[in-house]
């Protein structure tokens, strides 16, 4: 019943959530970022505060409540520290990009500097860990192992920018790092945390991941089809920034007029490799 058929238009592709798990998803996530020193609670809480949907601590609640489990307090925990892990990764991914708009405002780089984005984004991190360390060795190992899924990732896709010549497995790999398998790890822990039978906790990381790559490609045919104002940041990144995703390498393998245009489009790759 905490499933809507409407995965068109949602967001979440038809996972939802009840109202009473949202706000104590919300309060968990500002809860975890409070210290007594006031200026880096106020910029670890910037993109908090900018809105995001919070899908990875949805999927926790959701796998949790698959099976007749329950959505507690520490299941909400266990989501939030894989947010907070999304979170770090888009500080530190902001300043690579020297980005400037992210949730429709300003990123934490251009608003305070790089150092506070790349240090907020570091504690970020510990907070993370420090979540799935109360949940248990198995939640702060898994938790561990998928920042550095992110890490591969996010370098399998720097290895091959401004490479026209990627294969699509390199991008699946990419995006399987940087994005799917947090997702993965999300739904797991909310599986591990609702104390699910080793089987369903299978099926739940198997279905995060498989949701993860799906909206990663959405998200990259968006970043060629939207508009700036629909994205709360900047349209065509990839493209300028040599990131070759799915949809350009698609069309760059059809070779006609349009693949042609598109690859006078992307600028010099050749020259950028060298
Ligand atoms: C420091 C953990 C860490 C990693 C370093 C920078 C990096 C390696 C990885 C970043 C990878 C990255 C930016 C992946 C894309 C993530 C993604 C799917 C962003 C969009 O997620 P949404 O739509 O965003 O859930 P909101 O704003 O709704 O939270």
């Amino acid at each position: 019943e905490n499933v809507t058929s409407n995965a068109q238009t949602s967001p979440l592709f038809g996972m939802s959530t009840s109202d009473d798990d949202r706000k104590r998803i919300e309060a968990a996530m500002h809860a975890a970022v409070v210290t007594p020193d006031a200026y880096l609670t106020e910029i670890a809480s910037h993109l908090i505060v900018a809105g995001g949907k919070r899908l990875r601590p949805v999927l926790s609640t959701v796998a949790a409540q698959i099976a007749g489990g329950d959505a507690s307090d520490d299941v909400v925990r266990g989501g939030v520290s894989c947010e907070l892990v999304h979170l770090g990764s888009l500080y530190h991914d902001d300043v690579m990009d020297e980005a400037d708009t992210r949730r429709g405002v300003e990123t934490v780089n251009a608003k305070w500097g790089n150092l506070q984005a790349i240090l907020a984004g570091d504690f970020l991190l510990s907070r993370a860990s420090e979540i799935a360390a109360s949940l248990g060795t198995e939640v702060a190992g898994l938790l561990a192992r998928t920042i550095g899924w992110l890490c591969e990732g996010q370098i399998e896709e720097l290895r091959h920018t401004y490479d026209t010549s990627r294969t699509e497995d390199s991008y699946y790999a990419s995006i399987h790092g940087k994005t799917a398998s947090l997702y993965g790890t999300a739904a797991r822990i909310g599986g591990i945390v609702a104390g699910h039978d080793q089987a369903t906790i299978d099926a739940l990381t198997e279905y995060g991941n498989a949701y993860g790559m799906v909206f990663q490609i959405v998200d990259d045919i968006l970043d060629a089809t939207a508009t700036d104002e629909e994205l709360g940041k900047p349209a065509g990144h990839d493209m300028v920034e040599g990131v070759y995703t799915l949809p350009v390498l698609r069309t760059l393998a059809l070779d006609t007029p349009a693949s042609a245009e598109l690859l006078e489009l992307l600028g010099a790759p050749l020259d950028a490799a060298q």
